[in-house]
């Protein structure tokens, strides 16, 4: 079960976040800040206390706090952002995960590593990490040494045609994995119970698990079904200005 979830606020700059899909327009400020409330309204009916961040307008994606961290049961872990204009946002969240951590908890991925949060999927003990354009072979064996002292395991998962890990495959507890494209025959994720997202629908593929609810993205309707055929209460939430910027459900928060 999840106590806490850390979140920040879009600022205005988020009109420039980076994005593989200029197609559909820069994010509305105005609408994002309101989705971002609805985001962590929808949190904290699941039972969480969300602490949510001022803005940081000197980095358009900083909104995307589950990138600038790990944070388990056991230990924190601050990563190394892979995409040179978010590697700053990383200074901004020590103070409030020392908050959470005993000090000798924290921990660090340092250059040549690099390692971004999105790339990281847990399951129960196990950590999944996406080698990526963000996440480096480097990145990955230092996050591998300081959860193998924390008696976790890692695997790491190559990909190709998705920015990180959940942008394609996300856990929802019971042995449930939502899969898409690259994952859907993935051999790492045989022996769980697959549930296929449609290719128009692989954006709703990052939905987040919160202590039995699942949050599911608004306007994916066979995904929604999906979750709601597992019997999950289900929560919608309409993240459309984060998708303009390659963001969904799972990158706006830590959920710990
Ligand atoms: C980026 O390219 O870094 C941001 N525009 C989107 C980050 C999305 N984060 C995530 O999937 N965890």
């Amino acid at each position: 079960m999840f106590k806490n979830v850390i979140a920040r606020r879009p600022g205005t700059s988020i009109t420039e976040g980076i994005t593989s899909a200029p197609e559909l327009g820069k994010p509305d400020h105005q609408l994002a800040l309101r989705q971002h409330q609805a985001y962590c309204q929808a949190l904290e009916s699941c039972g969480v206390q969300v602490t949510v961040l001022p803005p940081l307008e000197e980095y358009p994606d900083s909104c995307f706090v589950e990138d600038t961290a790990v944070l388990t049961t056991r230990c924190a872990v601050i990563t190394n952002p892979g995409a040179p204009s978010r590697r700053g946002e990383v200074d901004h969240m020590v103070d409030v995960i020392r908050s959470f951590y005993p000090a000798d908890r924290v921990e660090f991925i340092r250059d040549p590593g690099t390692l971004e949060g999105g790339d990281v999927m847990m399951v129960g003990d196990t950590f999944y990490v996406g080698l990526s354009a963000r996440t480096n072979r480097e990145g990955i064996e230092q996050f591998a040494r300081i959860l193998g002292r924390n008696g976790f395991k890692v695997r790491a998962v190559p990909l190709s045609q998705v920015l990180h890990l959940k942008t394609g495959v996300n856990y929802l507890e019971g042995g449930n994995l939502l899969v898409s494209g690259e994952f859907v025959d993935h051999p790492e994720f045989a022996s769980f119970n697959r549930i296929v997202v449609p290719p128009e629908e692989a954006y709703g593929a990052n939905c987040i698990w919160v202590n039995g609810t699942v949050i599911v993205p608004q306007g994916y309707p066979t995904v929604e079904a999906q979750v709601r055929d597992l019997g999950y209460r289900v929560i919608l939430v309409d993240t459309s200005e984060f998708r303009k910027i390659d963001g969904g459900l799972s990158c706006l928060s830590l959920r710990f």
